[in-house]
């Protein structure tokens, strides 16, 4: 196995053995081979004169099932590659292909010699700034794939981002110069933002603009079901069933902004949000006694403690958890895990009192005039954007002190998962304006461009870059870098990227990004705030 698309990959260089995410070398090989192939589909689908919406469907759930910890299910992932070569077998016409559209066996021992051969692996295209950009682009598909899936299960979806998917993928097999690249990559990121902003109309047209909200952080006398990852449709049928069950709903890690949104405000057995960020789950699923479903990333290798209570669904898997599948139409049948709920003690309490959140653009929109003229009397000095993700790593602690540190005049705009560094930390308001305002999930960093956009339209500045907006950015899988890439097709500069700079850039791409963006990383708490913001 060769992987290096996250941010905790082994001495930021790659995993080679095992994942640090836990991730077996089977899996990721697998993995491998599924890319491949999603990219002979995409072919086909190219070269074709139909309109297949099944083959998007398939290629975007394929993307998003090889995301870091979406899905660590040997036996699913086979099945998907049989699928997808099921349905690359139906579509193939008498065309001139490439060996990944050819792809035909379902021999297994077949398909473990090609993986053997190493010709599916990264590694493969000995290019390293190719390789660098073409994994770029492949791990800003990913998390274009998910947000594009997120809106689909709603009803949502936009042709243009669909076309891009299916004829990148389908680009990707095929030999490119560095500068075909490089354009590529910032096409990729306008259709991020194109994938963004439909599923930021998906969740409000069908749940309504988040309002601030007040969420209650501790627990209730009642059984519970933790309900992680990002999937609000998952969330919403899952709430839905339980209403009179007697069986009390939390939201964890990013799942916390479902708590901003009015429809789901209107059940009685939503309570809040329980716990911090997706890597403290370990502690904090057994704590939780009840059983958990993961709609998507990002799980970690689950305890023995609760590894029976633990759900997948979507494009996300563990082997030995209950995956519960959509029927035809969507639904999704989630009374086994209500039942079980019954039989289960109420969650022990981790935390009291509760954090605000909620600040989506619609939302801080209403708020418009406090903030400029907060600006305009200097009451507000600085905004800095702290979206994106966290992770176990120790020096991650950068984000809280960065945040404790910062000069009272300043206000940070948050989403993802970042924000557990910092969302309980009492920063306090600057003339009523909380000083971390948190717009949602990873996908709503969405709000954050159009805030920002706004504040061009009222100060009448020329770009972003004018604004005292500065940004210091956590990552950690293929959604933030999708976000990240957005950013920059939108001319976004002098973004730090933290706690370190992706293993897979190479040190040319490194040098394109910081030639034209001016992108960096990190140093310290003390010299990144003297260098940023005063
Ligand atoms: Fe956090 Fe994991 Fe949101 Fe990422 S819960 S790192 O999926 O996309 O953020
Ligand atoms: Fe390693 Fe990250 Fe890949 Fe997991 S997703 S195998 S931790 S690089």
């Amino acid at each position: 196995m060769f992987c290096f698309q996250c941010q905790e990959t082994f001495k930021n260089s790659g995993c080679v053995n095992r994942g640090v995410c836990g991730k077996t070398s089977d899996v990721a090989n697998l993995q491998d081979f599924l890319i491949w192939i999603s990219k002979g589909l995409a072919e086909i689908e190219v070269k074709s004169e139909r309109n297949n919406k099944e083959v998007v469907d398939r290629i975007i759930l394929n993307l998003f099932t090889t995301i870091t910890n979406a899905n660590f299910d040997f036996s699913q992932i086979k099945d998907r590659i049989f699928e997808t070569i099921d349905m690359m077998n139906s579509l193939r016409e008498n065309k001139n292909y490439s060996e990944a559209a050819n792809w035909s066996s379902k021999n297994f021992s077949e398909i473990e010699k090609k993986i053997n051969s190493g010709e599916v692996s990264i590694l493969s295209e000995e290019n390293e700034d190719i390789r660098s950009l073409k994994e770029l682009i492949t791990y800003g598909l990913k998390g274009m794939a998910a947000y594009a899936r997120h809106a689909k299960v709603l009803g949502y979806e936009s042709e243009k981002v669909n076309n891009f998917i299916l004829t990148t993928m389908a680009e990707l097999l095929r030999e490119k110069s560095i500068d075909e690249l490089v354009s590529l990559t910032l096409e990729t990121g306008s259709m991020g933002y194109l994938a963004m902003e439909t599923l930021d109309s998906a969740n409000t047209k069908t749940y309504g603009n988040p309002e601030i909200s007040k969420v209650n952080i501790g627990v209730r006398k009642n059984p519970g079901i933790l309900v992680s990852g990002h999937d609000l449709k998952d969330f919403e049928m899952l709430l839905d069933q339980a209403k009179d069950s007697g069986v009390d709903i939390y939201t964890h890690s990013e799942m916390l902004p479902a708590n901003y949104y009015p429809k789901f405000k209107k059940y009685e057995n939503f309570v809040g949000n329980y716990g911090n960020a997706w890597w403290k789950q370990r502690d904090e699923f057994e704590a939780f006694n009840g059983p958990i479903l993961m709609t998507t990333n990002c799980i970690v290798p689950p305890k023995d403690s609760y590894k029976d209570k633990l759900f997948t669904t979507g494009a996300a898997g563990y082997p030995g958890c209950k995956y519960i599948e959509a029927d035809e139409k969507g639904h999704k049948d989630f009374s086994e895990i209500i039942e079980l709920a019954k039989t289960c003690k109420a969650p022990e309490e981790i935390e009291k009192g509760s954090i605000l959140g909620g600040f989506a653009h619609s939302q801080v929109m209403e708020l418009a005039d406090k903030v400029i003229e907060a600006v305009k009397n200097g009451d507000i000095t600085k905004f800095i954007v702290m979206a994106g993700c966290d992770g176990r790593m120790a020096d991650r602690e950068y984000y809280t002190e960065f945040a404790k540190k910062l000069p009272e005049s300043t206000v940070i705009l948050t989403a993802g998962c970042a924000k557990y560094r910092y969302n309980k930390l009492n920063l306090g308001d600057i003339n009523g304006i909380p000083r971390v305002l948190d717009a949602g999930q990873c996908n709503d960093s969405y709000s954050l461009i159009q805030i920002a956009l706004a504040l061009v339209d009222a100060f009448g500045v020329e770009s972003v870059n004018n604004l005292p907006i500065v940004y210091n950015i956590a990552w950690y899988e293929q959604k933030a870098v999708i976000v990240l890439l957005a950013l920059l097709s939108l001319g976004v500069k002098n973004i730090h990227l933290g706690p370190s700079l992706p293993a897979f850039l190479s040190p040319n791409v490194t040098d394109v990004l910081v030639e034209k963006f001016n992108i960096a990383g990190i140093t310290n708490v003390e010299d990144d705030i003297k260098n940023l913001i005063i």
